[in-house]
């Protein structure tokens, strides 16, 4: 049963020669596949040996390290539930999350252990560790006294392998539970269809709490005992930089528009690279036409979400679904993945044509359990023949490629970090003297998108657009952070008496650009 622990199956990959670098730092570290393989196991009978229920709960807000890496497969090889928290979060948010989860071990860096500890016992958990990414912390003091022979816990398919928070349109995150199934399904399909070769090495660029650089880039590599080039932050230099001995670039598209304002951009610098992949958020037609011609290579664009993974992609190669076709073609999603469904549906839950926009339903072996504890929720997002509503609203175009025009979610895609206005909006308008708050998103030249707040206030009060955002700033994650803040003396209202978030878009559009 052991092959359905998804780390079970990533180790299966691991080259035959255990001493081959598998990841090399930017700061000059080299981890061999034999490195991963022990410490994986010495973290995973750590965890083994605190005696943690089946489904127990692991959350781990750390900065980006090969070690949190490790942690993540460690959880994975143990048979627990992985649970990574943005480190942007503050306490807030992560009181929500712990309370929600009720995580059995909670590992922090050291400079928040304090704080976290006492969130973290408070909801229940039996130990909290700390991990720092000097490759220090009591995680690693605690591990290194074990075995480092471990036996990947057996799981089934459906087993849950983490939970990842994803705000909601109305009130709290919900957690979506994705399974071992879920998500080895999808790595090994992504495996096919993005042509991982032997010899592959990714430029791993993106933060790994979240989808993109937790699933798609680790797993993807992974899979293919491919080496890693680990970025700790996203350095647009250093990642043209590593380009000479790189193949394979993930990321979401302000990495790459900023590696475009790179001089040392040239089709040379790129030679040695074989696929760029761009998702989390849309990508301008702009930056993929600029990318193609100081490159001369067409960025691939895919589309997923926390409760999938991927479930559509441009082609690498030719798809014989689609007529062989093999184009790349941008402001595009591309085609479903294989065995995943998509169809687009009018609100009344009639198929569209080809051509036609409503909204995109999805369905596979990728696609979620249900959110953690809300089943009211999944419910709802669920249509009765079993179809994830994404909440995104897109067309199939007559070539069979999926176009996404726009979300019947409120949400703003900023950098690729999501942010839920309703959130944002609950904050201000707790703060004393305001009557009502909005948040729109607006175009940004590096962003893509940004929050912009437009508020009133009660009749007497005194406040300002830079004092809202200060009060903001202390207790929400930075990218959360409205980029300005108007105080206004009305917001505009259709006949409904609803807020017009159309008209607000409309009148600061051009705040950031030309
Ligand atoms: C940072 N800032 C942001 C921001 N990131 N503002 C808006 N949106 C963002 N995404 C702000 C900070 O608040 C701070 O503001 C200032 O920028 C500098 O912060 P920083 O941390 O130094 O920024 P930087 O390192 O430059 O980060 C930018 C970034 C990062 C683009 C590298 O945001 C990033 O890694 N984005 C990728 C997110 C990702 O992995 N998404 C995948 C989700 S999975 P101030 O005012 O405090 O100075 C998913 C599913 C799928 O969506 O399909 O993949
Ligand atoms: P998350 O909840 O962070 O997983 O974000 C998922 C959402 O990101 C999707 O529902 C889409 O709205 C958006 N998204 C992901 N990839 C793309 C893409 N290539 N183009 C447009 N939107 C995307």
């Amino acid at each position: 049963m052991s092959q359905d622990n998804l780390f079970a199956a990533l180790r299966a990959a691991f080259p035959a020669d255990l001493d081959r670098v598998a990841v090399e730092t930017d700061s000059g570290l080299a981890y061999s596949w034999r490195d991963l393989d022990r410490a994986t196991a010495m973290m995973a009978n750590l965890l083994s040996s605190l005696g943690l229920e089946p489904g127990a709960r692991v959350a781990v807000q750390v900065e980006k390290s090969v070690e949190a890496m490790m942690l993540y497969l460690a959880v994975l090889r143990a048979g627990y539930v992985f649970l990574p928290l943005n480190t942007a979060y503050q306490s807030a948010e992560i009181e929500y999350f712990i309370g929600n989860a009720e995580p059995a071990v909670v590992v922090c860096s050291k400079k928040n252990f304090g704080w976290v500890s006492q969130i973290a016992y408070k909801a229940g958990a039996k130990a909290v560790f700390t991990l720092d990414d000097d490759r220090t912390g009591s995680l690693l003091e605690r591990s290194v006294h074990c075995s480092d022979q471990h036996q990947p816990a057996p799981m089934r398919a459906d087993d849950l392998a983490a939970i990842l928070y994803t705000s909601g349109t109305t009130g709290r995150s919900k957690g979506a539970m994705l399974t071992h199934g879920n998500m080895l399904s999808n790595a090994r399909t992504l495996k096919d269809y993005w042509g991982w070769k032997p010899g592959d090495v990714l430029i791993h660029a993106l933060p790994i709490f979240h989808v993109h650089g937790l699933f798609v880039a680790l797993h993807g590599a992974l899979i293919n005992g491919s080496k890693m080039i680990w970025l700790s932050k996203f350095d647009p230099r250093l990642a043209v930089a590593k380009m000479a001995e790189a193949t394979v670039f993930m990321g979401v598209p302000t990495l790459y528009v900023r590696m475009l304002g790179e001089a040392s951009l040239t089709p040379e610098a790129c030679r040695h690279m074989r696929l760029f992949i761009s998702g989390s958020a849309p990508l301008l037609i702009e930056t993929f036409r600029d990318w193609q011609t100081r490159t001369g290579h067409t960025i691939l664009e895919r589309y997923g979400m926390s409760e999938t993974a991927m479930l559509t992609s441009n082609p690498y190669q030719a798809d014989s679904r689609f007529g062989g076709q093999s184009e790349r073609r941008g402001g595009t999603v591309g085609f479903p993945l294989p065995g995943v469904g998509v169809r687009v549906r009018n609100e009344a839950g009639k198929d569209l044509p080809l051509g036609e926009i409503g909204g995109i339903e999805v369905r596979g072996p990728n696609v979620f359990k249900g959110y953690w504890r809300m089943p009211e929720k999944t419910r709802e997002e669920f249509t009765a023949d079993g179809w994830f509503k994404t909440g995104d609203v897109g067309l199939v175009d007559e070539r069979g490629y999926v176009v996404i025009v726009g979300r019947s979610k409120d949400l703003i895609i900023s950098g690729g970090y999501n942010v839920y206005p309703a959130e944002i909006e609950g904050y201000i308008n707790d703060m004393p003297g305001v009557a009502e708050s909005a948040l729109v998103g607006v175009p940004h030249p590096d962003f893509g998108e940004v929050g912009v707040a437009l508020l009133t206030l009660k009749p007497g009060a005194q406040l300002s657009g830079e004092e809202v955002i200060a009060a903001l700033k202390s207790r929400l994650a930075n990218f959360k952070i409205p980029k300005r803040c108007f105080v206004v003396d009305e917001l505009p209202r259709n006949t409904m008496g609803k807020v017009q978030k159309n008209v607000l878009r409309d009148q600061h559009k051009g705040l950031f650009t030309a």
